[in-house]
């Protein structure tokens, strides 16, 4: 048995999460972690809300509320939808918690300790209307280079030149739109990632042959370039407070919410365990822990370098992810989801429509693995028909109809395995074997369309073992079809536990069961194991068909091009 730690990225808390972020990070770490329990590992999935930052403040001045009050709604909000998807995590923590303050602090004083931070004094933008400091992309103008008049301080979206505040013309806050700006001196602390290039280099070469190749060469990319000390606090009011390690100019300021999300991974973890380190320290047990990360590609050099630089400074032993599974973007009908701009269709919004299962099979049947892929609800609905109604739930339907009209709702008796039988569980062996080692993995794509092959050899057989016309001339022949249409419907509800876990569960219930545990031995045994006489329920219609009317209505809810 294996430990295996898994996290996903920390959804920010500015609001519900759409499509995108789902099948970015939480949706394929439930996969895998669901997954991994079932195969009998022990398993500890973690994620939580990333609360600091500016977006979180701003966002809680535009509706009028605290920044606290109003990350506790959104956190509900989050955890809330997280579950009505089925995101099995052991815990959904917030990164506003004491644990983290702590730890954010702890690793804070560590590097100090250890020369790897220093003061540094600098001049930033301060909006005397708004009373603050602006982060540059808060600060807009007319682009020097393009003359477009909606410039960011940070880069300009017109004409895609990195930017500096100060090259801005007519420079403005966003938050206000007040030109009542100037530069400030601001002291802030550096966490020196120069001298920490050696350590994290090394490390990510250590991992050259384990690591996905988007992964890897995200990493480098980063290292090549060389890495630059960054500022990791900033003169906001929300966030983890420096308190008064750093002197007392320092103490009304916070750490850059980059600098403490991460560390909100294990400070999730001690929220809710006390045996926290046996997680997180090697020297506390954890020499043992596989950690396994999931994140969008976005989030890949924070994780494989900047965090790194965080945990080696700290000259600690903490651990230190093993493989990181990043996601390419899932985009709206090729364009960009939006949060900002409410583009795309939000987690909540999809469970109006549709239960979960229906998304988690579609967002993981084309999970953005090796390249971006385009969300549309034409191939939604397509997917769906054809899948899960057509394959699946037609399936299901046609072998506990027909059982139940036949033989009553019992598994019967009688009949040997013969041809036709012994053709399907020699391609069950393959097609289990493969669907398992995708999953391990981590292929998701792949994953799926073994899956997707499985439940279609499930139909191909029943057109072979045709058991409504055997059962006139033949009965025992026809109760060995319906006995092992039955036996494929049990192993399709084990086996499509981590992707449909909801159906999953009402595939099991048919036979008064909830075992989930990974099969092992060969097909020939898992589809003659349930005994004849075993009584079972059939269930209701599965998977409804999307109409094109309900494609057409949708479109136009939400705004598709
Ligand atoms: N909150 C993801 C984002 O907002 C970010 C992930 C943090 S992981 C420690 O892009
Ligand atoms: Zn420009």
């Amino acid at each position: 048995m294996a430990r295996i730690l898994i996290t996903s990225a920390l959804p920010y808390i500015n609001g519900i999460k759409h499509l995108g972020n789902l099948v970015g990070s939480m949706l394929p770490a439930d996969v895998y972690a669901r997954f991994r329990r079932q195969t009998g590992d022990e398993v500890l999935y973690i994620c939580a809300t990333d609360e600091h930052g500016t977006p979180a403040e701003l966002a809680a001045l535009a509706i009028g509320q605290s920044v606290q009050a109003y990350c506790d709604e959104q956190h509900e909000v989050q955890k809330r939808a997280g579950d009505q998807f089925g995101l099995s995590f052991d815990h959904f923590g917030r990164t506003s918690r004491d644990e983290n303050y702590i730890l954010t602090q702890h690793f804070a004083a560590k590097l100090q300790e250890n020369g790897f931070v220093e003061k540094r004094t600098e001049k930033q933008v301060f909006s005397i209307a708004d009373d603050r400091f602006l982060p540059d992309r808060y600060v807009e103008g007319t682009c020097p280079i393009c003359a477009y008049e909606k410039a960011r301080g940070d880069q300009c979206d017109n004409c895609g030149r990195l930017l500096d505040p100060t090259d801005l013309k007519d420079p403005y806050s966003s938050v206000s739109g007040s030109k009542d700006i100037e530069l400030r001196d601001t002291t802030h602390l550096y966490l020196l990632q120069e001298k920490l290039q050696a350590p994290v280099e090394t490390w990510v070469e250590d991992h050259a042959d384990v690591w996905p190749a988007l992964t890897l060469s995200i990493a480098r990319k980063w290292l090549k370039e060389g890495l630059r000390d960054r500022a990791i606090t900033r003169d906001l009011k929300w966030g983890v407070p420096l308190g008064d390690a750093f002197g007392p100019e320092m103490a009304n300021k916070v750490f850059y919410v980059w600098f403490d999300a991460p560390i909100g991974y294990i400070a999730a973890t001690k929220e809710k365990y006390d045996e926290w380190e046996s997680w997180w320290r090697e020297d506390k047990g954890a020499e043992d822990v596989s950690y396994v990360q999931f994140m969008g590609k976005d989030n890949v050099a924070f994780h494989t370098v900047s965090f790194p630089c965080t945990i080696f400074g700290s000259e600690e032993p903490w651990k230190k992810v093993d493989t990181l599974k990043s996601l390419n973007w899932l985009t709206w009908y090729g364009g960009k989801f939006s949060t900002s701009e409410k583009r795309g269709i939000f987690m909540d919004q999809a469970l109006e429509i549709l239960p979960a299962d229906y998304w988690r099979w579609y967002l993981m049947a084309n999970a953005p693995e090796s390249d971006d892929t385009s969300f549309t609800l034409e191939g939604f609905a397509q997917t769906v028909n054809k899948d899960l109604a057509d394959v699946l739930g037609n399936f299901v339907n046609r072998v506990t109809r027909f059982c139940k009209s036949k033989f009553g709702e019992e598994v019967p008796d009688g009949g040997e395995v013969g041809p036709v039988e012994e053709k399907l569980f020699a391609e069950l062996d393959t097609r289990i074997a493969s669907y398992t080692e995708n999953l391990h993995a981590m292929e998701f794509r792949k994953a799926c369309a073994d899956l997707r092959a499985i439940w279609a050899a499930g139909n191909e057989y029943m057109q072979e073992a045709a058991p409504w016309t055997a059962f006139k001339e033949d009965p025992a022949k026809a109760a060995i079809g319906v006995r092992v249409g039955l036996n494929l419907i049990k192993l399709f509800g084990v086996l499509s536990h981590p992707i449909v876990p909801f159906t999953s569960e009402k595939l099991l219930a048919i036979f008064g069961t909830t075992d989930t545990s990974w099969p092992t031995g060969p097909a020939a045994e898992i589809l003659t194991s349930l005994p004849a006489g075993t009584s079972f329920t059939p269930p209701d219609v599965l998977f409804k068909k999307i109409e094109d009317s309900q494609v057409e209505e949708w479109k136009e809810t939400f705004g598709a091009p």
